[in-house]
């Protein structure tokens, strides 16, 4: 059943004209997703109510959706010419921008046809980021797709706080609760950061220097990306954290 589902989201992906930008001929925005699978009952889903983690306002799957026994979580990579196109320093690329807004339009529309897809199977399934309970307190959400993404097998966070997958950090998050049972993908990590190098490259591309060898402050990170909304509005982003870095479109030194 995953590989049916693997290859709609393919074709999804590849056909959907909501993955291509017609004002920048036609550029296609991410290509065909990487997919996981979380069992519902898996114990570090109630790890993330601690408040070191998410917080206790992040939600189970079976809060988000009774019965539920599994959790569909993908990755969609940019494509190299959305990646390539902000190498540059300083201001986002106008890509970039468009992947970040239309792009997360693509992403929402896939996660609908995911869960359309699955109800046509006779299950049930659910969308957090689309459902009316979705909320951000203090830029920490009752759903946070890294983490469940972690949970799925997909990848690691990092000093810069993007989930590093095999197809790297440049990309989106997406993720559908549903009760399909599915064979939970393995993880193959065990640390928290296991996938980033710590080689600093990030620290130096963050235009309002939000990294340090610590981590990642949320605040100035934020501030600088409402700067941006201000010179690009409707759209804005920024990425360079998740482009010309060694983590781009790979888990680093493999
Ligand atoms: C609020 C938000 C922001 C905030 C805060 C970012 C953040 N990292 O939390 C701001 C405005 C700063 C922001 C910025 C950006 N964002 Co943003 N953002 C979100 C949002 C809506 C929620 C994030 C959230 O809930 N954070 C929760 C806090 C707690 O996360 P944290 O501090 O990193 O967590 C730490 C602890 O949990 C700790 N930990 C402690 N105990 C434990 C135990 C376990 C088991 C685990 C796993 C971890 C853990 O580990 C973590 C790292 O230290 C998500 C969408 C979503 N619904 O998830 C997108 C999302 C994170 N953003 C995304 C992107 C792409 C961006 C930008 C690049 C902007 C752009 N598009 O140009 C930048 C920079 C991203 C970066 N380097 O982090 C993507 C990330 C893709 C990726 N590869 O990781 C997401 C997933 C959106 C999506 N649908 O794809 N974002
Ligand atoms: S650039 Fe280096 S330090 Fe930064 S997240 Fe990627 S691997 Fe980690
Ligand atoms: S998105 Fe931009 S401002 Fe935010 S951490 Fe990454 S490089 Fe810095």
């Amino acid at each position: 059943m995953l590989n049916s589902l693997e290859q709609f989201m393919a074709e999804f992906t590849r056909t959907s004209p909501l993955n291509k930008v017609a004002e920048l001929s036609d550029l296609q925005i991410f290509d065909v997703p990487i997919v996981g699978v979380a069992s519902a009952d898996d114990s570090l889903f109630e790890q993330l109510k601690q408040p070191t983690a998410v917080g206790d306002h992040h939600l189970l799957p079976q809060e988000w959706l009774p019965g539920s026994t599994s959790v569909i979580s993908y990755f969609l990579p940019f494509t190299p010419a959305v990646r390539h196109s902000n190498r540059q320093a300083g201001l986002p690329s106008t890509e970039w921008l468009y992947g970040r807004i239309e792009g997360q339009t693509f992403n929402n529309a896939l996660a609908q046809a995911i869960a359309d897809w699955l109800r046509n199977q006779g299950y049930q399934a659910l969308v957090p980021a689309l459902d009316r309970r979705f909320t951000i307190i203090n830029r920490r959400s009752n759903w946070s797709e890294r983490h469940v993404a972690f949970i799925a097998g997909l990848g690691t966070l990092s000093l810069n706080r993007s989930l590093i997958t095999e197809r790297g950090s440049a990309g989106r998050l997406g993720s559908v609760v549903t009760d399909l049972p599915l064979k939970p993908t393995p993880r193959y990590y065990k640390e928290i950061e296991e996938n980033c190098t710590h080689c600093g490259a990030c620290i130096h591309r963050c235009p309002p220097q939000a990294i340090d060898e610590t981590g990642k402050n949320h605040a100035i990170c934020s501030n600088y990306l409402d700067g941006v909304l201000k010179q690009f509005s409707p759209r804005y982003g920024c990425g360079k954290c998740q482009t010309a870095v060694p983590c781009e479109d790979r888990i680093p030194g493999r």
